[in-house]
């Protein structure tokens, strides 16, 4: 059986649960943070999530678990059949990560600090957003009624996680709804989060948070007394 390692606090360890839980492959979850030997000794830049393989193979970076889950587990595809439509719904998820996901990063330190971040890195992570992100978006993406088109991807799945993030921090920092800037984006998001796998995972994302919250400010504080 695959084993999930990780927590559920973290979107990118989310969404491939989403996906193990959407191919129906029995799964088991191992909760392990970030800053462990444990967790170095399966995932080379000591990130979640990982997976261990039926024959053993530590994986990481959810990308490549999820193509790696699509090859091993082709039934219930969640890519096109089609190389170039395979590539679009690609893009879409590389946008995401680079241009939405990894800014909206930028301001995490800051929201769980309970600080504000410097107007200069705001600016930059706004403009990354709206010049790259939001731009590149909504010229790709479709919502009719799936992100990519007519079929539910994998695209769909990796950028409403992804989402998450920018939803969460970004929205708080900027105080800027980036979503509402891609058209079609919000009413897309706002179905993804009433699918019953959406619910489940959500349901354990809360659970953790209370764990996560101790683990993150103790982090904190002793980064602060060094
Ligand atoms: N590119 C990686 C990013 C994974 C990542 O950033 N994971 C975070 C949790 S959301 C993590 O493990 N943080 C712990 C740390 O950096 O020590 C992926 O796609 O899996």
């Amino acid at each position: 059986m695959i084993t999930l390692h990780g927590f559920a606090a973290s979107n990118y360890y989310n969404l491939v649960k989403h996906v193990l839980l959407y191919k129906g492959i029995s799964f088991q979850e191992n909760l392990i943070y970030g800053g462990s030997d444990e967790l170095l000794a399966i995932s080379p830049t000591g990130k979640v999530p990982v997976i261990t393989t039926t024959e053993g193979l530590n994986l990481s970076e959810s990308s490549v678990i999820c193509d790696f889950l699509e090859e091993t587990y082709p039934t219930t595809a969640l890519y096109p059949e089609k190389a170039s439509e395979r590539a679009v719904v690609r893009q879409i998820m590389k946008i995401a990560e680079l241009y939405f996901e990894l800014p909206s990063r930028r301001l995490i330190p800051y929201a769980l600090s309970g600080t504000d971040a410097p107007e200069s890195v705001k600016t930059e992570v706004r403009q990354v957003l709206k010049n790259r992100g939001i731009n590149a978006l909504s010229r790709l993406c479709k919502f009719s009624p799936w992100i990519a088109g007519e079929q539910f991807t994998m695209a769909d799945i990796y950028v409403y996680y992804v989402n998450t993030i920018v939803n969460s921090f970004g929205t708080s920092q900027l105080e800027w709804d980036v979503l509402a800037e891609v058209p079609g984006m919000k009413e897309w998001n706002n179905k993804m989060s009433q699918l019953a796998i959406t619910h489940k995972v959500e349901a354990d994302r809360l659970t953790n948070m209370p764990d996560f919250i101790e683990k993150v400010t103790a982090q904190i504080k002793a980064a602060s007394t060094k």
